[in-house]
């Protein structure tokens, strides 16, 4: 089993769990439940207080289609949530596109910046990155959230998205940003369909071969609706969907993720644990 040492973040020799605050009127998953900042930082203490290693604080929707909202308003959303919860000594993790945000979130304590564009969408994080210091989670990205679903053209998805990481982490690395501050992410789901999001959890162990932790999000994604979708072809809602992104989890956590980004934290933080101990063997004499 493959530990990794991240700067900020409590190692914990097992895949780490980050739960999910969206502080968005429009999220997939769990969009409007914690747009109140009061609610979201009571709502990532509780994420804690399940088992999550880290909170992920998000103020802008990436759900295809989402339009994008404003400096303004992403800062308004994540500044307060971000500065609450770091107060409370939360690992905390800002997911933004934007280098404005990720300079406030980390001047009001956040620990990493979560970029799902990997660098693409704004050409000043990775300097700003670079100077923070901060881990930084490199995803795989083709392009903003109205249109990502035309991109979701592959002949070999898993090659080609192991060799855009890699590019992506190269030109991150070419803007002074350490190598012991990248994690990378497949990206499920963004310009990705349900076979491709399959064909990279399967391949995980190529991704694990880019050299740095990576981090999984599959939680509550179209991909598990569709995979258990009635026998009249309807996908299962995200919100009946919890159970199978337990089962990736395990199995993503026993392939050697480093980490897994998941909105019900409980039960997930009991299968990095479960997963940890059958890799140990424990219990077997
Ligand atoms: N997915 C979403 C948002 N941020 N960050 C990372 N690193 N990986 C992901 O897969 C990811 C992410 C979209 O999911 P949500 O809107 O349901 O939270």
């Amino acid at each position: 089993m493959t530990t990794w040492t991240v700067p900020g973040v409590p190692d914990k020799e097992r895949c780490l769990v980050m739960g999910v605050v969206n502080v968005t009127p429009d999220s997939f998953s769990d969009g409007g439940q914690w747009f109140d900042p009061d609610e979201a930082v009571r709502h990532g203490l509780e994420l804690v207080e399940q088992g999550a290693d880290i909170v992920d604080v998000g103020g802008e929707s990436t759900r295809p289609g989402a339009a994008r909202v404003s400096l303004a308003e992403e800062l308004r959303r994540v500044e307060p949530v971000i500065r609450a919860l770091s107060q409370e000594g939360v690992t905390v993790s800002v997911d933004t596109m934007r280098a404005e945000v990720a300079q406030v979130a980390v001047l009001a304590g956040a620990s990493l910046v979560n970029d799902v564009s990997g660098g693409l969408a704004d050409p000043a994080m990775s300097r700003l990155v670079a100077e923070a210091g901060v881990p930084y989670v490199v995803m795989h990205w083709r392009g903003h959230s109205h249109d990502m679903e035309t991109r979701a053209i592959y002949s070999d998805v898993l090659t080609e998205v192991a060799e855009e990481l890699r590019k992506r982490v190269d030109n991150v690395l070419a803007e002074g940003v350490a190598e012991s501050q990248i994690l990378v992410d497949p990206g499920l789901g963004f310009a990705k369909r349900a076979e491709h999001d399959w064909a990279l959890l399967a391949g995980i162990g190529r991704l694990n071969e880019l050299g740095y932790p990576v981090i999984i999000g599959a939680s509550r994604k179209r991909f598990l609706g569709r995979l258990l979708a009635d026998a009249e072809g309807t996908p299962r809602p995200f919100s009946r969907s919890d159970d199978a992104t337990l089962a990736v989890t395990a199995l993503a956590a026993h392939a050697g993720a480093w980490c897994v980004r998941v909105h019900h934290v409980r039960p997930n933080a009991d299968a990095v644990r479960v997963a940890a101990a059958w890799q140990r063997g424990e219990g077997v004499r």
